[in-house]
């Protein structure tokens, strides 16, 4: 089978191979490229309703990366702290409905690395251009981190930094482009991660542009 692959697939094209990123961590290489157009028009959709915002950090920090949600519950951060909340405080309005596609490919990303019955009822949209980053973070909002979360990541591609259960824990280097995606479950769920300086660039759908979703069960 390996072979047959090999003759129709290039030495570069890495499309449909998985890798294991860490432990219950499931890399899904172009997992999303069939869908991508139709993800962007959602995304863009989702963002009339709900504009992407700087959200300031508990500390007053502004976040470089511009945010927005949709699904039952929104991930927030403000001068009171981080959490999810069912109303998107800039509009007063519930966030925008999770689009079928979204819970279609996160159930699907799941089930292939081991996790069947997925259903998120959260998606973080975050929107990076050149410049902007994500510090080394946890993922600690959700209220039971038995289930995984499945990131898509579409534009400009990015360096991905992921680490280990303690912030000092060496840190690996992953790259992560468009129509990736990766599902974080197991041990690697409450691992360090955070994307480096997002370098210049321009992507034929999304320009200056790179997204990532990560959609999670957040109730
Ligand atoms: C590992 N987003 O939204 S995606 C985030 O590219 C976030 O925008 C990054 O970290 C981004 O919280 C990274 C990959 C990712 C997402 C969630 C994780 C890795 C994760 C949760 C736990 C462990
Ligand atoms: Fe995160």
């Amino acid at each position: 089978m390996a072979y047959i692959r090999g003759t129709m697939q290039s030495l570069f094209d890495r499309r449909g191979e998985t890798e294991a990123l860490g432990p219950g961590a499931t890399l899904l290489r172009g997992r999303a490229l069939p869908l991508a157009t139709t993800l962007l028009a959602e995304i863009e959709k989702i963002a009339a309703r709900a504009p992407f915002r700087r959200m300031k950090t508990p500390g007053g920090f502004e976040m470089s990366v511009a945010m927005t949600n949709c699904g039952t519950a929104g991930w927030l951060t403000d001068r009171k702290g981080y959490r999810y909340d069912t109303t998107d405080p800039e509009t007063g309005q519930p966030w925008p409905p999770m689009p079928e596609v979204f819970l279609a490919l996160a159930r699907g990303a799941a089930a292939e690395a081991g996790h069947a019955g997925f259903v998120p009822d959260a998606c973080l949209v975050n929107r990076y251009e050149p410049g902007t980053r994500l510090s080394l973070h946890q993922d600690r909002d959700e209220a039971d981190y038995g289930h995984p979360i499945v990131s898509i990541s579409l534009g400009l591609p990015a360096t991905f930094q992921f680490g280990g259960s303690k912030r000092s824990d060496p840190v690996r280097r992953v790259a992560l482009e468009h129509g990736d995606v990766v599902v974080w479950g197991g041990p690697s769920r409450l691992f360090h991660h955070g994307v480096l300086v997002l370098k210049a660039g321009a992507h034929a759908l999304t320009g200056r542009h790179r997204f990532n979703l990560t959609l999670r069960k957040a109730l």
